[in-house]
């Protein structure tokens, strides 16, 4: 049967130069620093972000753990965004392992939080409050249709963190979707953030890991806070050459997927029994509601033809393009949603 995996940018197989840049990469012991291809990788991530240092770690989750843990010590707090990854779905890991306190604050559709908003949250000095360190943003910001956040946004949160003497950690796991779909450097959304996160395993379609970027002595703490948290790796060339190649040649490549994204949600427009706004799609993840009929019903049908998507509300669903995705893909997966929608008319 044929298989349309749309469940997330996570699912996708490392192409055949990845598997050959694995079989011969120079490899050494990384907690000692000794292994060139993961020194490769962090040199080239701190130079595409326009940071000093980057560090390899095992996951996004990981990267955002680790960062905010050198950010913060136990009793501070991070505003961040209610609908951001790492309030939601990080398994509470900043305050069960950092005693860090979340102060969520609500997200508006486009994944931007007003500033007013982030400034009536910042606290000030009392014996009562946590102390305000740091402001976390996301970019694309999932939840949130995938949206690009610009340059402009983070230089303007960076200037209010900095203005109160917080900092700002990017929670960027798709910041090269946002590049592409904004046009930029990645550099631009970067360089504002006193970290960032990135991933290698999602659209960039790496099999593992995620590189930490910020200042060299900053990047030196987060060092010992990944050991701490079990995440020094050793041969972890084999992990890192596959990163080199997503960086040296899978960037580009992401249009197409914003594309058929795009495709996608026109198609989902014109089909009876679903709803969504096209309009919304900036990259790889889209939202739509089923109008009609029983939401497990019509996920089951789709599933049991191969069109595989999460769940991610009472009545709504999330596709995610990416590599490997097919324009014919994009075809048959309408096809079959046309089909799941129209048993529940
Ligand atoms: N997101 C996954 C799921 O966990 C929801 C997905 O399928 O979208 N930041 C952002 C913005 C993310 O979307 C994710 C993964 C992460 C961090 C965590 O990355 P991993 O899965 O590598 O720990």
């Amino acid at each position: 049967m044929r298989t349309v995996d749309l469940r997330s940018d996570t699912v996708t197989l490392p192409p055949p130069a990845m598997r050959e840049a694995m079989r011969r990469a120079s490899l050494g012991d990384d907690v000692y620093g000794e292994d060139p291809t993961v020194r490769a990788l962090e040199e080239l991530a701190a130079e595409i972000t326009g940071k000093e240092a980057a560090l390899l770690v095992a996951s996004g989750t990981m990267g955002n753990l680790v960062a905010i843990l050198t950010h913060c010590g136990r009793g501070d707090e991070v505003i961040l965004g209610d609908q951001c990854h790492t309030f939601l779905y990080e398994a509470g890991g900043i305050a069960a392992l950092g005693g860090i306190h979340p102060h969520p604050i609500r997200n508006e559709p486009d994944g931007t939080i007003p500033l007013e908003r982030i400034g009536a949250a910042i606290r000030p000095g009392n014996v009562h409050f946590p102390r305000s360190r740091l402001i976390c943003l996301e970019n694309t910001h999932n939840r949130c249709w995938g949206s690009p956040l610009s340059p402009e946004y983070t230089q303007a949160v960076a200037e209010l963190a900095h203005q109160h003497g917080l900092a700002v950690h990017l929670d960027g796991a798709r910041i090269f979707n946002a590049a592409v779909a904004l046009g930029v450097e990645v550099r631009e959304l970067t360089t504002p953030a006193d970290s960032v996160t990135f991933c290698l395993s999602k659209g960039l379609a790496a099999p593992v890991g995620s590189v930490i970027c910020g200042e060299r002595g900053f990047i030196e703490e987060a060092r010992r806070v990944r050991k701490m948290v079990g995440g020094g790796m050793r041969q972890a060339g084999i992990i890192a050459a596959c990163g080199l190649v997503a960086l040296r040649t899978m960037i580009p490549r992401l249009a197409e997927d914003h594309e058929n994204a795009r495709l996608l949600a026109q198609g989902i427009a014109d089909i009876e029994g679903l709803e969504i706004e096209p309009d919304r799609v900036r990259t790889n993840i889209l939202y739509f509601d089923l109008v009609r009929g029983d939401p497990e019903a019509f996920h089951y049908w789709a599933r049991a033809k191969g069109v595989l998507f999460h769940r991610t509300g009472p009545r709504r669903f999330r596709l995610v393009t990416h590599y490997g995705i097919t324009r014919p893909d994009i075809d048959y997966a309408l096809a079959i949603l046309a089909e799941a929608a129209g048993k529940l008319l």
